[in-house]
């Protein structure tokens, strides 16, 4: 890309261009002359061919840096080296055909039998005495201008493309036509139009033909590249790809297609807009985000699935925004359209959950594919209001069902992602999503993206929402070919959807087709555009329908009669008018008929409040402990980091010694669960190491790249598979891809890490839309894991906090409601609640936790708040005796000093999680006050343990009651737990706190405001 550019900035300067003329008004001769042009082509090939150089350089690909040389030449002969020098004197003198080439002067003595180039010349081109008069220097520099017009073509012909169906703007916001493509800048005239010109190999213009006249050149080159399609390729960096693609938008009559397809474009394209017509007329002050202007995108859709299917796809993920999102699912998917039309109707629900809003809504269908004959499933996924969020969800549910179905090369699964031309541009997460596409442990081997650019936002015009001349400039970043494409050419939107399916399928890599397009409507359908866009929708109004565009032209070639068009549009009114009828007597909505990855088999026949034991045999955690402590089986030859080694050997002392550290038990729960069959997948940022140095899920041979070693992939020869796995550095596209790939099976754990608590921040979007909220929402399950390294330890304000308060002031359970006391207590608590807090204080209990993730017989995402400083503290360790079976999850625990053993003189009961309780129990043991204090953990937050804590208390009746924390007294759990004890003791006792004050930052930058903070803290909560 950067040497065509420079290539072609040189070549620009020769000749200064004289105006704005396009080849354009070059490439149709008037009418009638098309005989005359052949006829001159025959007797042009046979004048020109002749002289055409056919020197191996002058093939496509070098073209470039011939014209490069060839530049430099006629600016200074002594600036190229002697053989190009000696090359183009030759040729500039009129050297016939592969003789232009001499080599350099050699020192070494010529091969016997070899004859210098030069002692030929009396017998080449006619006899000529010297190779150096018979060769026009302009043949040269005419056949160098003509590769760099095919190239300009290749590189700049989008730009000029006639992409807008309302012809008002350029899809590149661009009105200028790039030098390059002015046949001014290479001094051709009329005169020249008719010579013929060898075609280099980098291009199929000429089909059969090897050689074609300048005016065939220029009018093929802009059928392929200036017409309804414009094809932005020439950056991607490989030979073959851009040849591939040249292929398919340059070979003569590769977009023809046959009445057939013409007429299932029409009938798709009717029912698109048939479907709009119709919610319009029976819900005319509905939002509904309708496609008019755009209702070419449906019957793109259906050619991208017909086209993968026939290439061997079984399922497709899609997500998409709001606009057109109904008809998709009516008319791509094939959802019944009476569960569409309920929706409009105010009916009570019939399941669980808050509900959304329509056009957010997914589903799930499987079908047959009638063009195809092939089985197909399709899923929707929900996605919120918050355009893009949904593209790395989709991205991690297509992995997952690629993982499961063992489709290592996305081969049968597929995701396909739509935008709006202002969200692809604008929104941050679709860059991180396409930084997702060629890592190992994330592609999904290539995505079709469609963007519906119906060239506004809202009431935002594209020069002021973007900075970039296309919508789909990001793209570019992963090397993706981008097709735009004019709405109102059926037939090209369906060539450049068949190129993108068989593109996906050749090279598994992305690929956009952006559907230059307009908007109808307003931004709703109650939505008065003409305040913002007058001249816009003025032309907008006097713009006929795609689908009458279509119609017309269809009846015109004599392809369908008027009636055959009325016909299809009346049976398609006739179906929704009987789905409507239907859907009137519907008395209720049901969201499970919205459920994007519904879980079959899973919940049928389960106790929904049975949870299965999380202790193991011993014999498990001792075998998993060496396994995971040990080198790999060919350890001689592996040469491990003295610095692991020494891990390792403290690994196997602690499984020796019945006791687990932080990794350790991480490990063990692990290794246990895959163990039992559970696909295991930690992703993030540096987690194969650990950011703290602590976890080694992946050696590292020290003497040989790339060899490494997975202990846990190793512990059983049937165990399930185990992924580690370092992310990109982003947090909204990781998080979303792990959520969406824990929504596939609920038989897996999946984790994902942040690097420090705080940075969750960046993928608040995906917290608060998604994961605290998508079941309410859109009644889908997820056991997603997310582990936010969390502790006040004087690294300043960032790398301090996970921001607990902010999972807990989003967690639904209700401050002031007690749930009845019962054996079921907790489990209810967990089934009832949108997602768990916990803050483990000991490896035993986070070690549980995460076997309860599987446990349970539902799904729910788990916030868990873990440690820095106590992956390495002497006391942060836990006893097998803690996992072995008959333990479990413990929500509280409980003050298990001498402080128990006599309650009754107990004068203060602390209260705390995480953390802080090392630091408590280190100052009161310090301050002797063992028989005095009693300090209980809250290790699981939310859902609130309102039964252990009511017991804990009730336990110490002569005691006050503290919560300490390490967090500011505006953050951390403090806010959360204060009403929730009150409920707990009936308002009986007061709990007051004892921590930091309020602050606006997290944690203070200074080391000693630290020290000083955390020792007023313990001085407080310990004070009697
Ligand atoms: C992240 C986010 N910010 C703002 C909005 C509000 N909003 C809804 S639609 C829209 C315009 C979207 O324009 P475009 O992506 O071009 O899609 P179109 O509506 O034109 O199809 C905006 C700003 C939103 N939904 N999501
Ligand atoms: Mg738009």
């Amino acid at each position: 890309m950067h040497r065509a550019r420079t290539v072609l900035k040189q070549i620009v300067p020769l000749k200064p261009h004289l105006g704005l003329e396009r080849f354009a008004p070059w490439c149709y001769p008037a009418e009638g002359a098309v005989a005359v042009l052949w006829k001159s082509q025959i007797h042009q090939k046979r004048h020109y061919n002749a002289p055409v150089a056919t020197e191996p350089f002058l093939n496509g690909s070098s073209s470039a840096y011939v014209e490069e040389m060839y530049n430099a030449w006629l600016r200074d002969p002594k600036s190229v080296h002697v053989s190009w020098d000696s090359f183009f004197r030759s040729t500039s003198a009129g050297a016939a055909p592969g003789q232009a080439y001499s080599p350099p002067p050699s020192l070494a003595q010529a091969p016997r039998n070899t004859v210098p180039i030069s002692a030929l010349a009396p017998f080449i081109g006619g006899g000529h005495a010297s190779l150096t008069s018979h060769v026009d220097e302009k043949v040269i520099d005419d056949h160098l201008a003509v590769q760099a017009i095919i190239r300009s073509y290749q590189i700049r012909g989008h730009h000029i493309a006639e992409l807008d169906p309302l012809g008002i703007s350029s899809a590149d916001l661009d009105e200028k036509h790039p030098p390059e493509l002015l046949y001014t800048t290479y001094k051709f005239e009329e005169k020249d139009m008719d010579r013929v010109f060898k075609l280099p190999s980098t291009t199929f213009i000429g089909g059969k033909d090897k050689a074609l006249p300048l005016r065939e050149i220029l009018n093929r080159l802009e059928n392929a590249y200036c017409r309804h399609i414009g094809v932005e390729f020439m950056f991607i960096n490989s030979l073959e790809q851009c040849n591939w693609i040249r292929q398919k938008f340059e070979t003569p009559g590769i977009m023809e297609v046959d009445n057939e397809q013409k007429r299932l474009n029409l009938a798709r394209l009717t029912r698109a807009t048939g479907f709009e017509a119709f919610l319009a007329r029976k819900w005319s002050s509905e939002k509904r985000f309708g496609l008019e202007g755009c209702e070419i995108l449906i019957p793109a859709m259906k050619q991208i699935i017909d086209k993968s299917t026939e290439l061997g796809v079984e399922s497709i993920v899609m997500g998409m925004p709001h606009r057109g999102r109904l008809n998709v699912l009516a008319n791509v998917c094939r959802k019944p359209l009476e569960q569409i039309f309920t929706q409009f109707a105010a009916l009570e629900a019939a399941d669980d959950g808050s509900g959304d809003v329509k056009y957010h809504l997914g589903t799930y269908i499987e079908r047959l594919n009638r063009v195809t004959n092939k089985n197909i499933r399709l899923a929707v996924v929900a996605n919120p209001s918050h355009l893009e969020a949904v593209d790395p969800v989709v991205q991690g549910k297509t992995r997952a069902e690629q993982f499961y179905r063992g489709d290592g090369e996305g081969k049968k699964v597929m995701s396909m992602l739509l935008h709006g031309d202002a969200a692809f541009c604008g929104q941050g997460i679709v860059y991180e999503t396409f930084h997702l596409a060629d890592l190992p442990d994330y592609t999904t081997h290539g995505t079709i993206h469609i963007v519906v650019n119906n060239q506004i936002g809202f009431t935002t015009d594209p020069r002021h929402s973007r900075s970039s001349p296309y919508c789909t400039d990001v793209a570019r970043v992963v090397n993706a070919p981008i097709f735009h494409v004019n709405s109102d050419d059926p037939e090209s939107v369906m060539h450049v959807c068949n190129v993108a399916a068989e593109w996906r399928s050749t090279f598994h890599k992305d690929v956009v087709v952006d559907i230059v397009c307009y908007r109808r409507n307003g931004h709703n359908e109650i939505d008065e555009p003409m305040f913002t866009q007058p001249l816009m929708y003025r032309k907008i109004r006097n713009t006929k329908p795609g689908l009458d565009k279509y119609a017309d032209r269809l009846i015109s070639e004599g392809v369908v009669t008027p009636e055959e068009v009325k016909d299809v549009r009346d049976k398609y009114d006739k179906i929704c008018e009987e789905a409507y009828t239907n859907a009137r007597k519907e008395t209720h909505i049901k969201y499970k008929d919205w459920l994007d990855s519904p879980w079959s088999g899973f919940f049928e026949g389960k106790d929904p409040l049975k949870v299965s034991p999380t202790g193991l045999k011993e014999d498990t955690l001792v075998h998993i402990g060496k396994r995971f402590s040990s080198p790999p089986p060919n350890a001689a030859e592996f040469v491990i980091h003295r610095g692991l080694e020494r891990i390792m050997k403290a690994r196997m002392e602690m499984v020796e010694n019945r006791t687990v550290d932080w990794a350790l038990g991480e490990a063990m729960a692990f290794g246990s669960l895959l163990k039992e069959g559970i696909h295991v997948r930690l992703s993030g940022q540096d987690v194969e190491r650990g950011t703290f140095s602590h976890r080694h899920h992946v050696l590292h041979h020290q003497n040989v790249d790339k060899a490494t070693y997975r202990p846990l992939c190793f512990l059983y020869p049937d165990q399930a598979p185990y992924t580690v796995c370092n992310s990109s550095l982003s947090e909204f596209g990781v998080l979303g891809f792990e959520l969406g790939y824990s929504m596939t099976n609920p038989n897996a754990l999946v984790c994902w890490e942040a690097q420090f608590g705080d940075f969750n921040n960046t993928a608040q979007c995906i917290i608060d839309q998604f994961i605290s909220s998508g079941q309410a929402k859109w009644v889908r399950q997820s056991g997603l894991v997310m582990l936010n390294p969390h502790g006040l330890e004087g690294m300043g304000p960032e790398h301090s906090s996970g921001r607990v308060e902010r999972f807990l002031q989003m967690s639904s359970d209700d401050p002031d409601y007690f749930p009845p006391e019962s054996e079921e207590f907790a489990v209810r608590q967990l089934h009832d609640i949108n997602w768990i807090v916990a803050n483990c204080s000991t490896p035993a209990n986070y070690f549980h936790i995460l076997r309860r993730q599987i446990a349970l017989p539902f799904r729910k995402p788990l916030i868990l708040l873990t440690p820095k400083s106590l992956l390495r503290h002497p006391e942060a360790k836990s006893s097998f005796d803690l996992m072995v079976e008959g333990t479990e999850f413990l929500r509280l625990i409980p003050e298990e000093g001498p402080a128990a053993g006599n309650p009754d003189a107990v004068k203060k009961v602390v209260f705390c999680s995480g953390k802080v309780f090392y630091d408590l129990k280190k100052s009161r043991d310090e301050k002797k006050l063992t028989n005095d204090i009693a300090i209980a953990r809250v290790e699981q937050i939310s859902p609130f343990p309102f039964d252990l804590v009511k017991k804990e208390c009730a336990k110490y009746p002569n005691a006050s009651l503290v919560w300490a924390q390490e967090e500011h007294k505006n953050q951390g759990p403090w806010t959360y737990v204060q009403p929730r004890f009150s409920t707990a003791l009936n308002d009986t006792r007061d709990i007051v706190y004892a921590g930091r004050p309020t602050a606006a930052s997290p944690a203070t930058g200074s080391k000693m405001t630290h020290l000083r903070e955390l020792n007023q803290l313990l001085e407080d909560a310990l004070a009697l």
